[in-house]
């Protein structure tokens, strides 16, 4: 049949919408998903830590400085995360579980004074990152000693993944999560860490790509 030519050609297609996948609602801006591929990033030497020479600190401006020693922490309710992670070289990594205790655990038994506002998170190894108390309370903050990727069972973190302890604030830039945590330090004021005194951001929220300082 001829075709009529006063006919209105047909709607345009939006560029984009046919020309790549519709993004995955879990990648936040800038971010793409590394798939099976769990990359380590580590600025230091990794340091063989023996358990039975292991301890967690909590000090600073708490009522009552507090250690745990690798039985004394294992022994404590455990408490499980599962969710996103998002380096800020870029890569997320979608469904990872780890297990451990939440940081609420830990600083009940030390007692944050009102004047303490921010943290930070030190590692055996010396690398530290800073953050406001409010991002490791109220459930968004672990110490954790056991890790499940997708599709495989939980196993005890690697080395090179922090083992046999890290932090884990996944809901802020990966670089904020302490591999080899040693401690929390509890401050009124803001103390920038390893990377936050070499240009990264103070808090990293990786919705708002707070990547740099100034973003
Ligand atoms: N002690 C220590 N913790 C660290 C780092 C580090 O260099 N040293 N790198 C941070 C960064 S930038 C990221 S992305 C994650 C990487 O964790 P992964 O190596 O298990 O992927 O650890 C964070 N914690
Ligand atoms: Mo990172």
């Amino acid at each position: 049949m001829a075709r009529d030519l006063s006919a209105p050609a047909a709607p345009r297609v939006t560029r984009g919408f046919v020309g790549r996948r519709a993004r995955d609602p879990r990648l936040p801006p800038g971010q793409y998903d590394a798939g099976d591929q769990w990359p380590v990033l580590t600025a230091e030497r990794a340091p063989h830590l023996d358990t039975r020479r292991w301890s967690f600190r909590i000090d600073g401006l708490v009522e009552r400085e507090t250690e745990w020693s690798w039985d004394e922490i294992r022994a404590l309710p455990r408490d499980r995360w599962e969710g996103d992670i998002h380096c800020v070289t870029t890569w997320s990594k979608f469904g990872m579980r780890f297990d451990g205790i939440g940081v609420d655990t830990l600083l009940e038994a030390a007692g944050p004074l009102p004047a303490a506002r921010y943290v930070v998170a030190y590692s055996h190894s010396g690398y530290t990152t800073n953050l406001p108390l409010a991002d490791v309370t109220g459930g968004r903050a672990w110490v954790v000693f056991d890790v499940a990727t997708p599709g495989s069972g939980f196993a005890p973190l690697t080395r090179e993944h922090g083992g046999p302890a890290r932090m884990i604030v996944p809901h802020l830039y990966f670089w904020k999560s302490v591999k080899w945590v040693a401690g929390l330090r509890l401050l009124a004021e803001d103390e920038p860490g390893f990377w936050e005194r070499n240009g990264y951001h103070d808090r990293g929220d990786p919705w708002s790509e707070q990547r740099f300082q100034g973003d």
